[in-house]
């Protein structure tokens, strides 16, 4: 079976939950882990008073027994504690859509002039679901020696220059935590405050760039054989998956179409010394496939970078019409976050790894844990041996 996850709830509603199918049974499930990474995705400069009220924390309702999985369904719950969905009083009827929001859209949809339930439904609240899913998925892939690390390349005209690499990457991991914005590279980020800042005095909202890197996959995760199992097709679609995400990129991504092969292409050498590395000595001087060739992993770090736009809840509003009159309005406004980009890369690193786990299970299977680990070392022991005729 495939690892698969599906998730439900509303923004308002008593809590989000994550239904995640097809791990292995005995997989220790680290909740402090994965209750860290649901905090970090409260946090970031921007974020609004909604943070404030909620404390997510992920409570396993089945699946899990005395700290491992059993091999069925497992449902993490998050509870909301603006939990307010059932009382019409706090719950008003919207009928002034927000452009960039799913509003319009949905409200046509449902053949409702009311947004209300789109917007539940929309809301990024959901991605804390999201974020539980792929912690729990990254407590298989650290057993493998897999890490995931996202950040905030850029917002508006601040980027952070800093080149990710192997060796350098933890203490990239250490400036970002410090970061009050994700981002890290120390002056980028308190340059990003004050752009953040200045949105806020003017009533408007920023986006932003935010890259993952998943260090430690093997060669050969994802496929060559079919257009919807490239690895890569499976991360653009779980990247573009994420609320108020415009763009995503694998490695070079765009920038690839300004330039010729040889200025792309990532050169191959063997180095015998590095044979017990995840590319098993085939080693490259540049990643500008961001990790993957054919849909499949080449060993190298997967790179995918995502662009968010500006949140779609403005306090100065934007111009808009009344579904009930068709009168020109401005925009709805109760609440909201001048910039969640802080987030939106926990939400990437969390959603890539997701994926990385789901192609890591289908390569080498298995019920258990055990059964897995084996099948794993049994293929690295035949992969090192190349070749295996004669
Ligand atoms: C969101 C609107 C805001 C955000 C929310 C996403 O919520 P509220 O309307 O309750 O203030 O804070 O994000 C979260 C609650 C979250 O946990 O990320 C929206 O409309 O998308």
């Amino acid at each position: 079976m495939s690892l698969r996850f599906m998730t439900a709830g509303e923004s308002h509603g008593p809590g989000m939950l994550a239904v995640i199918e097809g791990l292995p049974a005995g997989l220790e499930v680290d909740l402090d882990f994965i209750d860290a990474e649901l905090r970090r995705r409260q946090a970031g400069y921007g974020r609004g008073a909604r943070q404030r009220i909620e404390a997510d924390a992920a409570e396993p309702l089945s699946g899990v027994m005395q700290g491992r999985t059993m091999g069925g369904p497992v449902v993490l719950r998050i509870p909301n504690r603006d939990s307010r969905l059932d009382d019409a009083t706090k719950t008003p009827p919207v009928h002034q859509p927000r452009p960039g929001h799913a509003d319009l859209a949905g409200s046509v949809k449902w053949l409702t002039t009311d947004c209300r339930a789109t917007l539940e439904r929309a809301s990024a609240r959901e991605t804390a679901a999201r974020v539980a899913a792929g912690a729990l998925a990254r407590c298989l892939l650290r057993r493998f020696g897999i890490e995931s690390f996202g950040f905030v390349r850029a917002s508006l005209d601040v980027t952070c220059t800093a080149a990710v690499t192997l060796e350098n990457w933890k203490s990239l991991r250490a400036a970002r935590d410090a970061s009050e914005v994700g981002m890290p590279c120390a002056d980028a980020s308190a340059k990003l405050v004050d752009r953040i800042h200045q949105a806020k005095v003017e009533k408007d909202t920023v986006g932003g760039l935010v890259e993952a890197h998943v260090f430690g996959c093997p060669i050969g995760l994802g496929t060559c054989v079919q257009w919807h199992e490239r690895l890569d097709a499976r991360l653009g679609a779980a990247v573009m998956g994420i609320q108020a995400f415009k763009a995503v990129e694998i490695g070079m991504g765009r920038e690839c179409a300004f330039r010729t092969g040889s200025q792309v292409h990532d050169p191959i050498a063997f180095d015998a010394s590095r044979r017990n590395e995840p590319h098993l000595g085939f080693v490259r001087t540049s990643n500008n496939a961001g990790g993957l060739e054919g849909g499949m992993t080449n060993g190298m770090p997967v790179v995918v970078t995502g662009t968010m736009k500006p949140i779609s809840t403005l306090l100065r509003g934007m111009p808009s019409v009344d579904l009930n009159t068709k009168a020109p309005v401005t925009s709805a406004y109760e609440r909201s976050d001048i910039s969640a980009i802080a987030a939106a890369s926990v939400v990437l690193e969390n959603v890539v790894a997701f994926e990385i786990a789901r192609a890591f299970l289908e390569k080498f299977g298995g019920d258990s844990m055990a059964q897995l680990e084996a099948s794993h070392r049994a293929w690295v022991d035949l992969a090192r041996r190349l070749p295996l005729e004669g």
